[in-house]
């Protein structure tokens, strides 16, 4: 059997990901794929638990060392809970978020050295996406979208706009030094723009495995 494909979404806050999530979903549904549609953290009931306490504002004294560790304890689950499994079964994973967040978040927003998430990665998740859509949009836009939805911000939400710049960067940075993984959408422009770059770019990897098959 053939094994499966990762695909993962990534893009800061308000970017929109969710959104396109179900686009992408539906693609590869109608390309006649089996799809397991996970994110991160999440995913599985132990990293659904790890979300609630990382994301809780009440845990505002969590230190940038505890919050990097806390993401790797919910992603060494997912990756043995479901994403290995489902791509040994031949089915397609796609992600709302995986290590390449890490980077972004506690790399360049909370200042974590690389060298130390890299390490973590090599340890706990060496599995990297075969394509990551990077849904990019400039800061302040993604954050007013974000808080169009209503409700309070969660713990990181609550981070001021030069964390998410920072964020944002590293994200672009990432995706200029593996252009081959990446897929940068401008996540700026209308929905229905986005949702259509997101088709192609899905599109145009499916017929480059299709041909490889
Ligand atoms: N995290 C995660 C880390 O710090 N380290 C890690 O290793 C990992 C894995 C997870 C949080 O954890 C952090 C990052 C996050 O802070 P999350 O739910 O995955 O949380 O991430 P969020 O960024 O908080 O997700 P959001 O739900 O805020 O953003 P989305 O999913 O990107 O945005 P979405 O789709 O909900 O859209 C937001 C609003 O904008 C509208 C939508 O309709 C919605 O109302 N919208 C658009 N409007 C106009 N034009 C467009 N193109 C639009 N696209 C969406």
């Amino acid at each position: 059997m053939t094994r499966g494909r990762f695909l993962t979404l990534e893009g800061g806050e308000g970017a929109g990901k969710s959104t396109v999530l179900e686009t992408v979903r539906a693609r590869l549904a109608e390309c006649g794929l089996d799809v397991v549609v996970t994110r991160e953290p999440g995913g599985t009931a132990f990293g659904e638990a790890v979300r609630a306490i990382v994301l809780d504002p009440a845990h505002r004294a969590m230190c940038a060392e505890s919050e990097l560790l806390l993401m790797f304890a919910a992603r060494a689950q997912l990756v043995r809970e479901v994403i290995e499994p489902a791509l040994a079964r031949g089915h397609w994973v796609l992600s709302d978020r995986f290590t390449d967040a890490s980077y972004a978040y506690q790399g360049g927003g909370r200042g974590q050295p690389q060298e130390r998430i890299a390490d973590l990665e090599r340890w706990v998740a060496t599995l990297r996406p075969d394509l990551t859509l990077l849904l990019d949009v400039p800061v302040t836009q993604g954050l007013a979208r974000a808080g169009s939805r209503g409700g309070a911000a969660d713990r990181i939400e609550g981070e001021k706009e030069d964390f998410f710049e920072r964020v944002r960067a590293a994200y672009r940075q990432r995706a200029a030094a593996e252009p081959a993984r990446f897929r940068v959408i401008d996540a700026a422009a209308p929905l229905d723009a986005v949702q259509a770059a997101t088709r192609a770019a899905v599109d145009a990897y499916v017929d480059t495995v299709e041909k490889h098959v």
